[in-house]
């Protein structure tokens, strides 16, 4: 098979952009290793910068977010029984939308459904090949058979456990790494949200995260420590645990109910240079992960999304590989301020098990400085709401 470009990672990076340079007129093969329903079963991200959802619209895929997204102004932040808000539309007049992951992901499945658009699941032993040469092309295995595409480009969008990062020679590539020393727990649950703006909650017992997927579907998180085991935490637990963390007005107010989805998920920060070798761009998490405190995951994976579909469209429509060339350059650029945003915002929400009391004091006057100060408030909100492309 040939295509112009093969997309490895059938993930919203990958599926995000295939369908924009489909609507350019490049053909695209995705290959993926799960099955759809796989793919769609994840519970992800639920925060969408300005940025991603004018990029969803473009793609032709905004219709049912804008019917159905939340649009949020702002977000709390509590310190035990107090707390301040973040009022983002008054601090750069833009705002974001609490949209599923699962949701975005389900929308551009269902606009491939109607273009017939090739996708390859369940593949195994993806290996992309000759990407520094004019001829690359992706070999796997699928039915017990080995298939080969050729094609003039591989996007490597296939997360942080994929083989493309590993494809670029080990001593080209550079990976800056931080592993915190906790997870998150998160539990969904099919009961109203506490609050109708997202709380950012700091407190002696650990972290605590309230949101939402839309009103009558919650997520919550709680910080725990990194090798919690999952089966040790009950509902109960996780409910009397939440409410010991959040303020008394939220925890009296809020409605528990069994969970639907529950999980631990670490949290690092990681970033590979460089995103391009010869002609394999990585996208995504298969290049970088933030933790998700700053929510910025998903909206970086569409950064790059929107400059490597930019690069592509210039190269096929206009002949001009201007920039291409410069992708990994721009990409990693906002990557690095999203990683900076993202390890502050943990830094100084979240206990640590090794935190020393000068530590604790650095962390009470950060936030005592954010919440007296306009212009801290302004710098969280400008990179809350996504920084420009
Ligand atoms: P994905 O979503 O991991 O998709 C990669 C896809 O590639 C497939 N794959 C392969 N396919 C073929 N061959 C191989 N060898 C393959 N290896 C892997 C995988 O099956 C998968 O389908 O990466 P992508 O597309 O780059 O998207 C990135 C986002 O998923 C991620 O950044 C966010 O979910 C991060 N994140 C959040 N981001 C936000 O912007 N806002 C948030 O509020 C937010 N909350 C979160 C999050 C991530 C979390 N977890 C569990 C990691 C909350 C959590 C709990
Ligand atoms: C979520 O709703 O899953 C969520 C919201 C905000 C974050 C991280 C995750 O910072």
């Amino acid at each position: 098979m040939r295509t112009q470009v093969c997309i490895i990672g059938g993930g919203p990076s990958g599926l995000l952009l295939s369908q924009l340079l489909h609507l350019k007129g490049i053909d695209t093969v995705v290959l993926e290793r799960k099955s759809r329903d796989y793919v769609l079963g994840r519970i992800r991200a639920g925060v969408l910068e300005f940025g991603m959802i004018e990029l969803l619209r473009e793609a032709g895929v905004g219709a049912r977010m804008d019917r159905q997204g939340l649009i949020h102004d702002g977000a709390f932040i509590a310190l035990q029984n107090r707390g301040f808000r973040i009022d983002f539309k008054k601090l750069t007049d833009k705002q974001v939308m609490v949209y599923g992951q699962t949701e975005v992901t389900r929308d551009l499945y269902e606009a491939r459904d109607e273009w017939d658009a090739p996708t390859v699941f369940d593949v195994r032993a993806v290996n992309p090949q000759g990407i520094d040469t004019d001829a690359p092309f992706v070999t796997y295995l699928q039915g017990g058979k080995v298939h080969r595409i050729d094609c003039d480009f591989v996007a490597g969008c296939d997360g942080f456990h994929g083989v493309s990062r590993a494809a670029i020679p080990a001593d080209v590539r550079r990976e800056y790494e931080r592993v915190y020393p906790f997870g998150w727990l998160g539990v969904l649950s099919a009961t109203p949200p506490v609050s109708h703006e997202i709380i950012y909650a700091n407190h002696p017992r650990g972290f605590a995260l309230c949101s939402m997927r839309n009103l009558n579907l919650s997520r919550y998180y709680i910080q725990t420590p990194v090798d919690d085991p999952l089966e040790g935490w009950s509902d109960a637990a996780f409910w009397d645990e939440l409410k010991r963390r959040i303020p008394e007005s939220a925890a009296d107010k809020i409605v528990t109910g069994p969970s639907i989805e529950k999980s631990i998920a670490p949290l690092r920060s990681f970033v590979s240079e460089p995103m391009r070798w010869g002609r394999l761009f990585l996208v995504g998490d298969a290049a970088h992960i933030v933790p998700p405190t700053g929510a910025k995951g998903l909206n970086l994976a569409a950064s790059d999304v929107r400059y490597l579909y930019h690069g592509l469209t210039r190269h096929y429509l206009d002949h001009d590989d201007h920039e291409l060339e410069q992708y990994s350059e721009k990409a990693l650029a906002r990557v690095w301020k999203a990683t900076r945003f993202s390890w502050w915002f943990t830094n100084i929400m979240h206990r640590f098990p090794d935190q020393s009391e000068f530590d604790q004091r650095m962390q009470e006057t950060e936030l005592a400085f954010l919440e007296t100060s306009r212009a801290a408030q302004t710098v969280l909100a400008e990179n809350y709401v996504g920084l420009p492309y």
